[in-house]
């Protein structure tokens, strides 16, 4: 089995992982060569702005040849459940279509959001899973049904970059959305910051709770402002709910984040993943205030990136 970017599980460790993305930040073109003759495939199932054009920045950076390819609207429309009679609207299965991309490809990197239905089946991540199992070259995340890791890499990136603390408190606070979305950032920011051994808190309405195994080495606190306090840094996220899978529970726009909710911090700086909805999530004086670090995270989605690549490029 190649070995593959999926999650935080794939970094043996961290620290040598934020080193070596740091050394690109310094200097992007140090491994120019490393990827001379290979390609790398970006498969979309769902849209992207900066996943898909950080990611082929990286990938420039490091000499490699790419393929990319947005499956919702140019693909066939692909089958994904094993053994069913596929006599409907899906030409091909996606183990066959895996397998031909994997012959074309020395790295894939696949995005494939939670269908939000079904727990269960999201949460073994059915396309991820299917393309480590049938593609047979490394595999990168560029967000799977339950995990971000290359924004979760990148957002850590962003906090080395400014904290003023060696243990910097972080807040999650969950902020209100149109649409139901999935957990996989929350999820990945949570699991990556803990790792960085920062102080984690998350804040969030009842019903919004994430599944426990992200929760190890982060606190809950259901008081948004009593979590706010002190922070140094504010991450705003809306996620469906969990237990309640897939559902709103709440619109209340008391969550929305503030100008007034950021006076309760230690000066935090704000983060957020983009796309935004800008006054539902956060007020337009937070994210356009100077300690916005909006544009800085999505920087460092080139070197999280490179990072990972340079290490699937090493096996
Ligand atoms: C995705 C999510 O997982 O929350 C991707 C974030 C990087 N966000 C959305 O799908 C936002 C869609 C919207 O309509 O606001």
């Amino acid at each position: 089995m190649p070995t593959n970017f999926c999650s935080l599980a794939d970094v043996p460790n961290l620290a040598d992982w934020v080193q070596l993305a740091q050394q690109f930040q310094q200097d992007p073109w140090q491994s120019a060569d490393l990827g001379r003759r290979k390609t790398l495939g970006l498969f979309f199932f769902n849209p992207s702005i900066r996943t898909r054009l950080s990611t082929q920045r990286a990938a420039q950076q490091l000499g490699l040849e790419l393929i990319v390819m947005n499956m919702g609207a140019e693909g066939w429309q692909l089958e994904t459940k094993d053994g069913v009679v596929m006599d409907g609207d899906k030409a091909e299965h996606i183990r066959d279509a895996i397998g031909v991309m994997g012959q074309y490809c020395d790295l894939i990197g696949v995005r494939a959001f939670a269908g939000l239905q079904d727990r269960s089946l999201d949460y073994a991540e059915p396309v991820l899973e299917g393309f480590c199992q049938h593609a047979g070259v490394p595999i990168l995340n560029l967000e799977s049904a339950t995990q971000h890791p290359l924004q979760a890499f990148a957002d850590v990136l962003s906090i080395e970059a400014h904290k003023t603390k060696s243990r910097p408190k972080i807040v999650l606070t969950w902020a209100p959305h149109v649409k139901p979305l999935p957990q996989a950032v929350a999820n990945s920011f949570l699991q990556w910051t803990a790792a960085m051994n920062y102080e984690v808190v998350v804040t969030h309405p009842q019903g919004y709770d994430l599944a426990p195994e992200m929760m190890q080495g982060v606190r809950y606190e259901a008081d948004k402002h009593a979590a706010l306090e002190g922070a140094d840094f504010v991450y705003a996220k809306n996620w469906a709910s969990y237990t309640h899978y897939g559902q709103i529970l709440h619109a209340d726009r008391q969550w929305t984040l503030s100008a007034k909710d950021m006076e309760l911090t230690d000066q935090a700086y704000f983060m957020h993943c983009l796309p935004v909805r800008r006054n539902l999530v956060v007020e337009d004086a937070v994210i356009d205030g100077p300690r916005s670090l909006v544009q800085v995270q999505a920087r460092n989605r080139i070197f999280s990136a490179q990072a990972a690549l340079y290490q699937l490029l090493q096996d």
